[in-house]
């Protein structure tokens, strides 16, 4: 059986997971705890140089990246997969394309941002953010989601249009990130919330609140980092990312 190597503390993570629960196929689950530092295990490292996750590995091919996965199993189920998730259509799929090419440097970087600043910063570097740090952060961030609101959504009810598409999955996995550390992100976006409630609703409720359970409890993840010799390989990779 296909594995997906996950911690669905990751917003990567979450839509592998989700896509693949939503459509129906089925994988086992390896947890990589990253709060624990398992990405940086021999175990792991066998199956990925790159340590991070998600991995997949269906039979004796492993590929990364969460993009790449997600295009991976909509082509191989193809004939069990709806369409809208992955339109034929050229242009709806240069549509979700561009959404897909867009997220990473966008909603992508400055969600994290924010749930690093938030939920980890004074954890790891034993002081809180600068006021200007966050500020800065959170304005990108609403960039962002007013670029979701105003170009990819405008007034459809998803992203191609009236069908929910690995897009959709994409950006809402990425929001709700900084969702999770208590931040409103949704303050001034009044077509999120209800494009937000279309797309739990196409997953359905269960599957969704489930996917994002550990990640809504995020605030105990500092209790779990404590104490943790791998808690001190974040560090620099939190001074590179913040200084
Ligand atoms: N572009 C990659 C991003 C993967 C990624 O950054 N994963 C993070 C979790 S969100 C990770 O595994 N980080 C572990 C580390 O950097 O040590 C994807 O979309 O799959």
């Amino acid at each position: 059986m296909m594995e997906l190597y996950l911690d669905l503390h990751s917003p990567p993570c979450r839509s592998v997971f989700l896509f693949a629960k939503a459509v129906g196929i089925p994988f086992e689950f390896k947890l990589v705890e990253l709060a624990t530092g398992q990405q940086y295990s021999e175990e792991f490292g066998k199956v990925s140089l790159m340590r991070k996750v998600p991995v997949m590995k269906d039979g004796s091919f492993i590929l990364t990246e969460s993009v790449a996965i997600l295009k991976y199993l909509v082509q191989k189920h193809s004939s069990s997969v709806a369409d809208h998730w992955y339109p034929a259509d050229l242009q709806q799929r240069a549509r979700v394309n561009e959404y897909l090419s867009w997220q990473h440097m966008n909603l992508r970087t400055h969600g994290s941002k924010v749930f690093l600043l938030r939920a980890l910063f004074p954890v790891i570097m034993g002081s809180e953010v600068p006021k200007e740090k966050m500020d800065a952060a959170v304005e990108d961030l609403n960039q962002s989601l007013k670029m979701l609101e105003d170009y990819f959504l405008q007034n459809k009810p998803f992203i191609i249009g009236d069908k929910i598409s690995l897009a959709d999955l994409v950006a809402v996995v990425e929001i709700m990130q900084p969702v999770a550390t208590g931040l409103d992100v949704f303050e001034g976006h009044p077509k999120l919330i209800s494009w937000r409630e279309r797309v739990k609703k196409a997953f359905g409720e269960k599957l969704f609140d489930e996917s994002h359970e550990v990640i809504m409890k995020v605030s105990s993840l500092p209790h779990k980092m404590q104490n943790n010799s791998e808690l001190e390989m974040l560090k620099p990779k939190f001074q590179k990312i913040f200084s």
